[in-house]
């Protein structure tokens, strides 16, 4: 059992870290980005999901210095693999980025743009090589208070993306109007998909939906073979998923980069 007290403790002692999944394209299958994802690195327990411990990080007390702490983290490794990498030419930041994810009401946090600005400039990254992933369910009925802010970090270069798409109950109305340069299908509709006609239906079209909008179309949870070819079938760009990669530490990033 996991208390806030605990996870205050595991952020002042530098416990809470970043793991990456690749997010690769169908088309030509290139890297194309990342999420980081957090991971309690716990002395005796070894790495505890965050299922266990992510409501801290939502809301309350810790939400927005477990935020900007975080992003912190992501840049330095971003920008540490870029030094890394440096002649290699398989990296470059104008269009590799890594996506973090932001709880709703966090873009209520003053200064939030400046802030992440801050960061971005510190490590001599682009803003357009950080994400801020949002999930469908919270925004939907926040959208009225948020939707200035997206609008703000699309304008500073940053991407936005719609997390969890199909868990919710946006309207194609609500996205027209959001400056989403993103979408990440659930991944309820793309594991097996083919398996059910109805799945199958809305994911073919959320793709779709996507390209009208001109929104990048993320698929999660790819896991196996047959959802990648199901995927570039129907137009997808990128996947990200099991299939890939799992998420891994910072420490295991480079090597899965510069593998052939
Ligand atoms: O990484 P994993 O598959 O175990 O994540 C489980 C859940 O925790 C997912 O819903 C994911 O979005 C959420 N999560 C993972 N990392 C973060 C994070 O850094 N911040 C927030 N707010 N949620 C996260
Ligand atoms: O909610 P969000 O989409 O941010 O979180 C992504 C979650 O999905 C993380 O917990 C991550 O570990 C998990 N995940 C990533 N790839 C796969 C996959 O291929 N299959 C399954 N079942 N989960 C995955
Ligand atoms: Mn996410
Ligand atoms: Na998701």
């Amino acid at each position: 059992e996991v208390c806030e007290p605990d996870i205050a403790l595991a952020l002042d002692a530098g416990q809470l870290q970043p793991y990456f999944q690749p997010k690769v394209s169908l088309v030509d299958h290139k890297l194309k980005g990342f999420e980081a994802l957090v991971r309690w690195i716990h002395p005796v327990h070894g790495v505890v999901p965050p299922l266990l411990f992510v409501q801290y990080l939502e809301s309350g007390e810790l939400a927005e210095r477990f935020f900007f702490n975080f992003v912190e983290q992501v840049a330095a490794v971003m920008a540490g693999l870029h030094g890394g990498l440096s002649g290699q030419d398989v990296l470059d930041f104008e269009h590799v980025h890594c996506s973090v994810n932001l709880p709703v009401p966090l873009l209520e946090t003053p200064a939030l743009v400046e802030r992440l600005e801050a960061v971005m400039r510190h490590h001599h990254l682009p803003n357009s090589a950080l994400v801020v992933e949002l999930t469908e369910t919270t925004l939907m009925s926040h959208l009225g208070s948020t939707l200035g802010t997206l609008a703000r970090l699309r304008m500073k270069g940053f991407g936005v993306a719609m997390d969890d798409y199909g868990t919710g109950y946006s309207s194609m109305k609500q996205l027209s109007r959001c400056p989403f340069s993103e979408l990440k299908i659930d991944r309820e509709f793309v594991h097996d998909a083919s398996s059910s006609p109805k799945r199958l239906a809305i994911l073919t079209g959320a793709i779709a939906m996507c390209q009208r909008l001109k929104m990048v179309c993320v698929a999660e949870g790819v896991e196996v073979q047959s959802d990648w070819d199901q995927l570039a079938a129907l137009g997808c760009e990128l996947a990200q998923g099991y299939f890939i990669s799992r998420p891994m530490p910072a420490s295991e990033l480079l090597a899965w980069v510069l593998a052939p």
